[in-house]
């Protein structure tokens, strides 16, 4: 059995293919100036630490040919999924189906919506565009992940604490065990993520585990050492 040096406790792999790698939102409006998370008043250079990580474990999955999940927070160009509340909270210059500099924000299509070029999906793997926080809300991702037989999810990506955790959360209510890849996801608020990590692992675990991705690495090495 290969596992992973987690908190609070070690994480079983399982040894027959149903470990997925989803990274959540890896897109220009989260990580550039001119979109999304810039026209929210946020420090947008924070999120660039993780994508040499994110690189690394992208690496790692391709390489044993395991499955890979990109996410994109989007909305149609007539914004007929973006709920007014969604559109009109806060008070930036931008909204959300505004042009700025990257083109309209947040919408599908666009140059700002588009996942960055270090971490641009390949054939083959899956990008799931999604209208909200969490990963499961209104796609088809719980149905692709039963029918490729997906059991475990690696979790990465941006925020820690609005879109990953989200998705963590949604996914360990529908039956998977989830790992957050601490060095592989940030937030624009460090206290934020930190205490992301610590509610995700309270309790025995009570939403899933957290690793370093150096430990997750390790780990999927065995798995090719023992031949799974
Ligand atoms: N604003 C913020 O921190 N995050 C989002 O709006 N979306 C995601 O987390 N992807």
């Amino acid at each position: 059995m290969a596992s992973i040096s987690a908190q609070p406790y070690s994480y079983e792999l399982p040894l027959n293919g149903g470990l997925a790698l989803i990274i959540i939102d890896m897109q220009r409006d989260f990580l550039e100036a001119g979109g999304f998370g810039d026209a929210l008043g946020n420090d947008v250079t924070r999120l660039q630490a993780i994508v040499p990580t994110l690189k690394q474990l992208l690496k790692a999955f391709r390489a044993k040919q395991l499955p890979i999940f990109h996410t994109i927070e989007c909305h149609q160009p007539d914004l007929s999924d973006c709920p007014p509340s969604k559109r009109n909270r806060g008070q930036s210059a931008l909204k959300i189906g505004d042009t700025g500099p990257m083109g309209r924000i947040l919408v599908f299509g666009e140059p700002g919506n588009g996942i960055i070029p270090e971490l641009e999906p390949l054939p083959g793997e899956t990008v799931i565009t999604k209208p909200g926080k969490g990963a499961f809300y209104q796609t088809n991702l719980e149905a692709l992940l039963h029918k490729q037989g997906i059991t475990h999810l690696l979790v990465t990506g941006v925020t820690t604490e609005v879109c990953v955790q989200t998705t963590m959360r949604e996914a360990n209510d529908r039956g998977f065990e989830c790992l957050m890849v601490e060095d592989a996801t940030e937030s624009y608020f460090p206290e934020f993520k930190q205490s992301t990590l610590a509610m995700m692992t309270a309790q025995g675990g009570i939403i899933g585990w957290t690793a370093p991705a150096a430990n997750v690495l390790q780990a999927l090495e065995v798995l090719r050492v023992v031949g799974c």
